[in-house]
């Protein structure tokens, strides 16, 4: 794993109910969150496909910067983990499924990187660490072993949407909202607190989905032709009556959920510019997009 840390239960006091720890692990003590960082490569197949239309190379960030590949090592490292945490202490742990292909949602693995000091909220919703920004992929094993919890994330502040507004520009749908001060889903934890601006979850499936035509597998066109601008109030009920048509979609997710990403994509944190623009691999100017960005 590129990344660790450890979250005491008191972390996760203001978690909802049906999604505390103890909800999944009566007396569960500690949380133990990881991470696998999306390889450059598995971006660069993003911005051949967003900016050179070249569609056949998502398939790669699919297998290797989503449910494939990081998904399968998250789930042999929380076994593993699991394993060794029953093995060495005689407490119960249970790993945590890391999304697509192995089950959705139990615990909000978001929720736990922050409270386990990996990194903080950014505006995109997604969790940035200093290395990988938001390309990171987390895994998470709750155990009744009392463990030393690692501090909160204390270095510089990662995300400043008064003065960054790519993902919001890069988002198809606009899923992720425009940045207005004092707005967002404020997020309290261990003494630390972050702002974030809150995905529309339904407007993100029409991509992550491929649930517009030109992704879509099964040619079906999603959006009533009333509702053809994706950027629509009322997207939740065409989608979930897709979905009832296309069962397999929704309880497999397995090919049809890894589209998009540009929030991930083009967030510049996490050495971007070093990474991508400075290699030549993106003609997509952050200047334009970024307040003081150095011109490019
Ligand atoms: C299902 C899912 C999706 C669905 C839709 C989600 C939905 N809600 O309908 C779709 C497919 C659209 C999606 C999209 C993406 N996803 Co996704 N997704 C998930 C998954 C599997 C479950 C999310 C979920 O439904 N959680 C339940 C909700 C309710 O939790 P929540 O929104 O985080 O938290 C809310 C409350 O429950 C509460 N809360 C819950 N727990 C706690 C705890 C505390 C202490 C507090 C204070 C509050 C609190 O606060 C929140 C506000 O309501 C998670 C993995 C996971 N288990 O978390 C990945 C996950 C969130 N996705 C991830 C990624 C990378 C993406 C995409 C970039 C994929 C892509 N195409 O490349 C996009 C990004 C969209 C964006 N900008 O946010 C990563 C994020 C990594 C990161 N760096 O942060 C995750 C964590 C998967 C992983 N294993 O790493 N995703
Ligand atoms: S994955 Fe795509 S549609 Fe979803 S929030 Fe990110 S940029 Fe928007
Ligand atoms: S793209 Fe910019 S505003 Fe969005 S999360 Fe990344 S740093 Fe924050």
């Amino acid at each position: 794993m590129d990344k660790v840390g450890i979250a005491g239960i008191d972390r996760f006091n203001s978690s909802p109910e049906g999604w505390h720890p103890t909800d999944f692990l009566p007396g569960c003590k500690s949380v133990v969150v990881f991470c696998t960082r999306v390889p450059d490569g598995a971006v660069n197949a993003v911005l051949r496909e967003c900016e050179d239309h070249l569609m056949s190379a998502h398939g790669i960030y699919g297998a290797f910067g989503y449910v494939g590949a990081p998904n399968y090592n998250l789930l042999w490292a929380n076994y593993k983990l699991a394993m060794f945490i029953e093995e060495k202490t005689g407490c119960i742990a249970v790993p945590e499924p890391a999304g697509p292909t192995h089950g959705a949602g139990m615990l909000s693995m978001r929720h736990a990187a922050f409270a386990a000091g990996l990194g903080e909220f950014g505006w995109n919703s997604l969790i940035l660490t200093p290395e990988f920004g938001p390309r990171n992929r987390f895994g998470a094993v709750l155990t009744t072993a009392e463990l030393e919890p690692d501090p909160m994330y204390s270095g510089p502040r990662l995300c400043d949407p008064s003065k960054c507004r790519v993902c919001v520009t890069m988002c198809p749908t606009k899923a992720i909202p425009t940045y207005v001060k004092d707005q967002g889903r404020v997020v309290s934890v261990g003494g630390k607190t972050c702002t974030y601006g809150g995905t529309n979850w339904a407007r993100c499936r029409v991509m992550c989905h491929g649930t517009i035509p030109e992704y879509n597998e099964t040619g079906e066109n999603l959006i009533p032709k009333e509702m053809t601008n994706p950027i629509n109030e009322d997207l939740d009920k065409p989608i979930f009556e897709f979905y009832n048509r296309n069962p397999r979609m929704h309880f497999h997710q397995h090919n049809p959920t890894w589209k998009c990403g540009y929030c991930l994509v083009y967030c510049p944190v996490g050495n971007w510019k070093e990474r991508f623009e400075d290699r030549g691999l993106t003609r997509v100017r952050m200047s334009k997009m970024v307040d003081g960005w150095e011109a490019g």
